[in-house]
């Protein structure tokens, strides 16, 4: 058996596979609101009068990560037969630890909580994480002081989410506590440390999300980490490959039925988790997540960068490269169109695409409800076509139609960088539950969209990632068994060249945003 974890922003999920049967024999979720509500953070966010500060406490994760245990003990499996354990973390959020940190975490108390005994050890009491978007002046420093270098070797445009504004603008705001850090970590690194007893490195696959490593040498790089903050490097722990052993687990965990001493695989970032997860470490199938906000990534065959400066490039932890697009107004723009006609779920992702055409009789809707970052855009919807769809007019399924084919095209627009050929779509997230909407997309894309099996890919690759470290498993022979299709939409190819045509018009409203 091999354990799979997710510490994501709303739940800590673990999952345990058979890799020999290439079965999922548990699966058990924290959910941070509901069973751990003496954090007071709402889908794990705690609430900043700021809306562009997102923040959580890292004690939440860590308690999540004893209650998980527990429940997982509480299914009854005995977990003995655990061979190893690694997991992932959401991208980009950051933890603080002082000179106290790995003392505490190599002789952690079996009687007390890992909350309790890791608290003094956390030089900032919150982390900031990717949700945060409040450094636009660190990220206006980074390019200046870098230049062009900083997306060439890091694989994407200074972010506001990624970590290296994220540090500068601590170092900024609180500079003694920044000297009291002795390391910084990742969301991943710092659960994979504590889970070990030692500090662990970052893997190759979440440090790609920081703006600060050279993704050509797989180490950091000391020009941009000194233009952040001074000392930097020191705070640091060598980035080491994906698949690394990074230690063993800690006695502490045996309270809850685990095996001392198994092997614990570098833990990395959800996306590069559930690459593997989803079963498309190979280029050709990428992956569309249609869910809060909508992601698109994919295994690279080569670096390369987007000039738009839009895209980014992670590790893939399988080897090479990945590419990642992320777009704002994903579900949340589906959900206002579905709220403001007053409509459910049923009805927008099958009647409404039953009765409409593709192409939408020339109707657009750019839905950007809230600002976008791919492309850049305030918050404002934008219409085009018929006086009647533009006045608010048309019936309620041109406009679920609409959102639907516009943020299809978006996304085929912005994945143009890539240049790799598109054998598969493998979906994911709310939204692709809906058979009607996976046809949209398949249409849009002229490229079959497949459905898997799992709905935790990210815990799931967790758990592919620690077999496959073990030497007893390949990548291909674990996807077979674990990240098989279900079921499989054609694209229609009589609607290809309506599509063809939008998409060109759609290029031409973009570029005037
Ligand atoms: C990716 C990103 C998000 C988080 C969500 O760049 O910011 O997908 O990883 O957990």
């Amino acid at each position: 058996m091999y354990l799979g974890l997710d510490s994501s922003t709303q739940s800590l999920k673990a999952l345990l596979i058979d890799a020999d049967a290439g079965t999922i024999m548990s699966s058990v979720a924290v959910n941070f609101t509901e069973d751990l509500p003496q954090y007071n953070s709402p889908n794990g966010v705690l609430p900043n009068e700021d809306p562009l500060i997102a923040h959580s406490d890292p004690l939440m994760w860590l308690d999540a990560l004893d209650l998980v245990f527990r429940k997982l003990q509480e299914t009854g499996i005995s977990l003995e037969g655990i061979k190893g354990i690694s997991g992932c973390g959401q991208q980009h959020g950051s933890v603080y630890v002082n000179n106290l940190f790995e003392e505490k975490i190599a002789s952690l108390n079996k009687e007390l909580s890992l909350a309790q005994q890791v608290s003094s050890a956390l030089s900032r009491n919150t982390s900031p994480i990717w949700m945060d978007s409040s450094t636009s002046n660190e990220c206006a420093y980074l390019t200046k002081q870098i230049g062009d270098r900083l997306q060439k070797d890091t694989g994407s445009a200074a972010i506001e989410r990624f970590t290296g504004a994220q540090i500068r603008k601590f170092y900024c705001e609180q500079e003694q506590a920044y000297h009291n850090t002795k390391t910084i970590h990742l969301v991943s690194s710092f659960i994979a440390s504590v889970l070990t007893g030692r500090n662990c490195p970052i893997d190759f696959g979440d440090a790609s999300g920081m703006n600060m490593l050279n993704l050509h040498k797989n180490e950091w790089d000391s020009e941009i980490c000194e233009a952040i903050a001074p000392n930097l490097m020191e705070k640091l722990i060598p980035s080491v490959p994906s698949d690394s052993i990074v230690g063993k687990l800690s006695p502490y965990f045996s309270k809850y039925g685990l095996p001392e001493n198994i092997p614990v695989t570098a833990w990395t970032g959800d996306n590069p988790s559930s690459l593997i997860g989803m079963g498309a470490q190979n280029a050709g199938t990428v992956v569309i997540s249609l869910g809060t906000s909508d992601t698109f990534f994919a295994a690279m065959d080569e670096y390369k960068i987007d000039k738009n400066g839009y895209g980014h490039v992670f590790g893939n932890p399988s080897g090479g490269y990945m590419s990642l697009i992320c777009f704002k107004n994903g579900s949340l723009a589906r959900e206002k169109i579905k709220n403001q006609y007053g409509l459910d779920w049923g009805y927008f992702g099958r009647e409404a695409l039953e009765i409409t055409q593709p192409g939408n009789e020339d109707n657009l809707l750019l839905p950007y409800f809230i600002s976008e970052i791919t492309p850049l855009a305030n918050g404002k919807p934008r219409y085009y076509g018929s006086d009647d769809f533009c006045n608010g007019n048309s019936p309620p399924a041109s406009y679920v139609r609409a959102v639907l084919e516009t943020q299809f095209q978006s996304i085929k627009i912005h994945s143009q960088w890539i240049g790799e050929k598109i054998d598969k779509i493998r979906v994911t997230g709310g939204a692709s539950q809906s058979d009607g909407i996976c046809q949209v997309l398949a249409d849009v894309f002229q490229s079959p969209v497949e459905k898997i099996n799992t709905t935790d890919a990210a815990a799931l690759g967790g758990a592919l990632r620690a077999a496959q470290s073990s030497g007893n498993y390949s990548w291909d022979e674990l996807s077979c068994k674990f990240s098989q299709s279900k079921n499989v939409i054609q694209p229609r190819k009589q609607f290809a060249e309506t599509y063809r045509v939008q998409n060109e018009w759609i290029k031409e409203k973009l570029m005037e945003l």
